[in-house]
């Protein structure tokens, strides 16, 4: 019985996880498990937060070896990560230090810089990306000048930066490479005349940095870990499949639904929150909405927008957790906060001000005050705000993106580590005004398995057919709508202008 290993990199954590069919069912069993922890080191002038892609690696390499000493070889190895963010190779293939941490602040004003030689209309018009500080477009441009790019002559995207030192193979796969702002979303090609205009304005080469696009499915090669070849790794026999490498694409292909009208929030560090769709959506109106149209497994499009997500109750702990000396109960937090009355305080999650790390709870408490709100007080209050007001972006997002892609919604699945708070959970059905569906936990870490066990022969079918596999091997649990519904319609009028 084969068994597939995925590699799964989040903004907190990474992990390894073997999965084998069994049954129509993916029996899944977590192998490792590591801390992903950003380093922040003066660089000139300016302090920059790196990730540490070397410990990453190596701690994934670790996982997989220990999997393949006790279960044997994987038949396939796919990785997928967070976004945006990439290594640069020298002339001889050698990493160009460490990649910077998308939370970095070196691309703050970044965009409009870039705007002024390409304009925000066009470039939406070609790439669908929503406009993020930290689209690799962003970084690219905020870099020009430096030694480190002069000296660049490849650009690898996390997963694909792995998979290089893995099998000695350097590919972009797609749906990744759809959250550059580099890419074409309808042909699902780069986009030459943005590489183009990029080094016009900015003389970054960026044509001649990008690698070429695979899409999800693709063997890339057999793994080979450098340094291993005398000892022999232990994973002989191993492939590497590019898996959709972009872990919020492998999340929607792991949502369990069984109709075409569902919305999704993949909720994690970020809470992303759309629709599957067959082509993008690339009008203005989408574009003034801030909708991205980042490419999914088999031809698809996730039409979808980034919520601040988990992100602003995990910094606010950690300010907690060092004023207080020990760590933050998180469920008994919660369960405080499900005590404090719902909507007594609610900021918009996607103001850019709560971005970087640092000081959390003083931020919302200062967003709160700026609205003429009464600014929350303590922990148990600011979990109770930071809930209510995700749920409240959840409802904007999922209708907005039905009536820009002129869709219908009848049911929301939410997959992810947010799965678990179950107050969060209900706020979304209560303010949605839509059954929720939460499940699964480990959503991006199924959707890998399951594009290595299609390539790998032991599956078949499309989308529908993974996603039957993910219910068959997945307890879900269903939310339905409750509280005032009203109160959630005149929260959004309220801080989100919308008109009556
Ligand atoms: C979620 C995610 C989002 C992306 C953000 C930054 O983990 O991949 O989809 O916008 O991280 O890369």
């Amino acid at each position: 019985m084969s068994t597939f290993a995925a590699v799964d990199l989040g903004a907190s954590s990474g992990r390894v996880i073997l999965g084998r069919l069994d049954d129509g069912a993916l029996v899944t069993e977590e192998v490792a498990r590591f801390p992903n922890a950003p380093v922040a080191v003066p660089a000139g002038r300016r302090t920059t937060l790196h990730w540490d892609v070397l410990r990453l690696y190596d701690a994934a390499l670790a996982g997989l070896r220990r999997a393949a000493r006790t279960h044997g070889p994987p038949a396939t190895v796919g990785i997928d990560s967070w976004a945006v963010d990439y290594g640069l190779l020298d002339a001889d293939d050698a990493l160009l230090g460490n990649p910077v941490h998308y939370r970095d602040r070196r691309t703050a004003g970044t965009p409009e810089r870039v705007f002024a030689h390409v304009p925000a209309p066009e470039l939406y018009a070609r790439t669908g990306v929503q406009v993020q500080p930290f689209n690799t477009i962003f970084q690219l441009a905020a870099a020009a000048g430096t030694a480190q790019l002069a000296a660049a002559r490849r650009l690898l995207l996390v997963p694909d930066l792995l998979g290089y030192w893995l099998t000695g193979v350097q590919v972009a796969e797609v749906t990744n490479a759809s959250t550059t702002g580099l890419l074409d979303p309808t042909a699902r090609a780069w986009a030459p005349d943005v590489a183009a205009a990029l080094r016009a304005a900015f003389g970054v080469p960026v044509a001649d940095l990008l690698p070429p696009l695979v899409e999800p499915g693709t063997v890339v090669g057999p793994v080979r870990p450098a340094g291993l070849e005398g000892a022999g790794a232990g994973l002989d026999g191993a492939a590497l499949v590019a898996v959709a490498s972009h872990d919020t694409a492998s999340a929607v292909a792991a949502v369990p639904a069984e109709r075409p009208d569902f919305a999704y929030v993949s909720c994690g560090t970020w809470s992303l929150v759309g629709l599957e769709l067959d082509a993008p959506v690339l009008t203005e109106a989408s574009r003034a909405a801030n909708f991205t149209n980042e490419l999914g497994l088999d031809g698809t499009v996730r039409y979808l927008r980034n919520v601040m997500g988990l992100w602003l109750l995990q910094e606010s702990a950690r300010t907690w957790a060092e004023e207080q000396g020990e760590d933050v109960d998180l469920p008994a937090l919660v369960a405080a906060a499900a005590r404090v009355p719902a909507l007594t305080c609610v900021v918009d999650v996607d103001d850019p001000v709560f971005l970087p790390p640092g000081d959390m709870p003083g931020r919302i408490a200062a967003a709160a005050a700026a609205g003429g709100q009464r600014p929350p007080a303590g922990p148990a209050e600011t979990t109770r705000c930071i809930l209510d007001s995700l749920a409240l972006a959840y409802r904007r997002a999922v209708r907005q993106a039905a009536e820009l892609a002129d869709r219908e919604v009848g049911v929301v699945h939410l997959v992810g580590g947010g799965v678990r708070n179950t107050l969060l959970c209900q706020l979304t059905a209560d303010a949605t005004g839509l059954p929720v569906v939460a499940g699964p936990v480990e959503g991006a870490a199924l959707g890998n398995l399951l594009v290595q066990a299609r390539a790998a022969g032991a599956l078949a079918g499309g989308l529908p057919e993974l996603r039957a596999v993910v219910a068959a091997s997945t307890v879900t649990r269903r939310y339905v709508p409750a509280g005032d519904a009203a109160a959630w319609a005149a929260a959004e009028r309220r801080l989100f202008a919308v008109p009556a």
